[in-house]
């Protein structure tokens, strides 16, 4: 089976960036159950860059706006897991989707397995200072999903953390909850980028429970991180096709 097909594919069908991870690179990584990735070698990782707009109107709390489209690139995302799916079966693979955006546990607050740890592996961005996973074109301004098979796809090779000194995410966190700790590659565990539960309480006990939010979002750390910044992305792809007029 061909990588290059299936990652033309993924583009043709909506995708942003798609990366290979070699799961051997997430050996002892937490899952549900605790065997998920018996079986896979591979996982494909999906993202979908998220409106520019949207965060436009984002100043120091999530917007009823953001919340839909939270949904809809939510079910986009696994739309594009279940065509990737259709495919590695149809070639002769095992494949399994993982659910963008389904909580398991309310209480540690776990999914299946960690998007953004098979992002990283996957070389669709580097692990920042939020947490959150940071791509070089759009910054954190993605949504994840993952795709686990059997399929012997070739493989990307993990990015190089590009935080630097920057503190714009820990400076903008409405819950002063991003403790301004870097790494060069991923953190242990959540605590050692994040004051955790100043995150949970504002966006499950203020944020979900206003108006039209409903969901634990914020996307103030999202909006922050300079990576994301439109002026940027424009300067760093000159040879991106623009519709805007010629300057
Ligand atoms: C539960 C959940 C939450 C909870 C808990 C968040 C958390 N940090 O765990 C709450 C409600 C608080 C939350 C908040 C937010 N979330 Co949320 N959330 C999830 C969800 C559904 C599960 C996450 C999970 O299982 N965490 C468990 C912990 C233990 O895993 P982890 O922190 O990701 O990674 C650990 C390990 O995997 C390991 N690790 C990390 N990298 C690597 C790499 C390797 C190689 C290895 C071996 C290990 C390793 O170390 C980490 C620390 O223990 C995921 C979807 C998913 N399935 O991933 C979305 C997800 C993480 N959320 C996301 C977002 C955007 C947010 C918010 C910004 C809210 C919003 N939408 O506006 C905030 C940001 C909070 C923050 N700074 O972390 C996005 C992140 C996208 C991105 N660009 O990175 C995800 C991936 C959803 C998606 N489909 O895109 N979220």
């Amino acid at each position: 089976m061909k990588t290059t097909q299936l990652r033309k594919l993924t583009q043709d069908w909506g995708a942003d960036f798609t990366g290979i991870a070699d799961l051997q690179l997430l050996r002892g990584i937490k899952t549900e159950p605790a065997n998920l990735l018996d079986g896979y070698s591979r996982a494909v990782s999906i993202a979908v860059r998220l409106s520019d707009g949207v965060f436009d109107g984002i100043v120091d709390a999530p917007t009823p706006l953001y919340q839909q489209h939270y949904l809809k690139v939510n079910s986009f995302l696994d739309d594009l897991a279940v065509r990737v799916t259709q495919y590695l079966q149809k070639h002769g693979a095992k494949a399994l989707p993982i659910p963008a955006s389904q909580v398991l546990d309310r209480v540690n607050w776990n999914s299946y397995i960690s998007h953004k740890a098979v992002a990283l592996a996957a070389g669709i961005g580097w692990q920042g200072k939020s947490l959150l996973i940071v791509n070089p074109q759009c910054g954190p301004r993605i949504r994840l999903v993952t795709v686990l098979t059997d399929a012997l796809l070739e493989t990307d090779e993990p990015l190089k953390n590009r935080c630097g000194k920057c503190t714009s995410c820990t400076e903008a966190c409405p819950a002063q909850a991003i403790k301004n700790v870097n790494t060069e590659y991923h953190f242990r565990d959540r605590d050692e980028a994040l004051h955790f539960e100043r995150c949970v309480e504002k966006v499950v006990d203020d944020f979900a429970k206003r108006p039209f939010i409903e969901h634990p979002i914020c996307g103030i750390c999202i909006k922050a991180c300079p990576w994301g910044k439109e002026k940027k992305k424009r300067s760093r792809n000159p040879k991106t096709e623009s519709l805007l007029p010629a300057t």
